[in-house]
């Protein structure tokens, strides 16, 4: 196992998977400018680390995944500043999004505002089911600004994301399981070992294949469908330059479990 500690984030390696933990329980995990960077450094490490297969993203405590941007910090703010901190959020969750390695937020309490889009910015969530979610930004005066207006409706459909985002309600993790906005729903007290399950799973395939499915994923997402097959066709084809295509069929024909080279 590899410990480590960015700042406000925690970083450990277990069994092949990174838990990236934000690390301000007393603020409920807020996110500061700190803490964004510290979970963007953990992140690209995690990408770079040849050990890592799989990230998970979780909050310290068991009160909060994360409740949101800082308030205090933003309050202090000018339009100028809000505007370069609200990129600079979009940048860091991109991050995420698009690493070529599974990330999984790992939900164990209030995912509110930029909580819940660091979550939606995630590739699958599993959440415990005391968890909580919400874009409440319209209570002060704000608009969802890292995602939550664009994600949130690609997820659950415009509807609910509008209903969300304009009452500024927070549901709980099973109605949130119910409008697709979560994968998975768990016990509280299972959800470190539920979502490692999921993780070393994710983890046993063929990483150039997880890495080229994401991004078929996620390019032809917002994309014509004529355009996106085009996409899913071309990065379907490369697997078959790879070894781990050539493994992973093998070992299907000898009848044994593949060892992926990762190439
Ligand atoms: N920021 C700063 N501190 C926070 C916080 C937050 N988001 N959430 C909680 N805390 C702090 C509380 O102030 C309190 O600190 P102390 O008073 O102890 O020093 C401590 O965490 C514990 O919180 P509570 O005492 O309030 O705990 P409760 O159990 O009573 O209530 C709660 C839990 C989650 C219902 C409540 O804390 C709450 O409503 N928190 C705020 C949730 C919220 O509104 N989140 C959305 C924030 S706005 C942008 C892009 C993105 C964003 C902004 C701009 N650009 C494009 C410009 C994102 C915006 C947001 O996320």
């Amino acid at each position: 196992m590899e410990q480590g500690t960015l700042a406000a984030v925690e970083y450990t390696v277990q069994d092949r998977v990174a838990w990236i933990t934000v690390n301000r329980p007393k603020k409920l995990n807020a996110l500061n400018r700190e803490t964004v960077e510290a979970i963007t450094a953990a992140a690209t490490r995690a990408v770079e680390d040849p050990e890592v297969a799989v990230l998970v993203l979780t909050g310290a405590g068991e009160k909060a995944f994360v409740a949101g941007a800082d308030i205090a910090e933003m309050a202090a703010m000018d339009a100028r500043e809000g505007q370069a901190f609200g990129r600079f959020l979009v940048d860091s969750f991109d991050v995420l999004e698009r690493s070529p390695k599974p990330v999984i937020a790992a939900v164990n309490g209030f995912a509110l505002g930029g909580g819940c889009e660091l979550a939606m910015a995630c590739h699958i969530r599993i959440a415990a089911d005391n968890a909580r979610f919400g874009q409440p930004e319209v209570s002060l005066g704000l608009i969802p600004g890292a995602g939550g207006t664009q994600r949130l409706q690609r997820l659950v459909g415009r509807g609910k994301a509008m209903e969300l985002i304009l009452t500024g309600d927070m549901i709980p993790a099973a109605e949130a399981h119910r409008i697709g906005l979560v994968n998975q729903v768990v016990p509280a007290a299972e959800l470190r070992t539920r979502v490692a399950a999921v993780a070393e799973g994710i983890g046993s395939k063929s990483p150039v294949a997880l890495a080229r499915a994401i991004e078929a994923v996620m390019t032809g997402g917002d994309l014509g469908l004529d355009d996106a097959m085009r996409i899913e066709s071309s990065l379907f084809g490369l697997c078959f330059a790879t070894g781990d295509m050539k493994e992973g069929t093998a070992a299907f024909l000898e009848k044994r479990k593949p060892e992926f080279p990762g190439t």
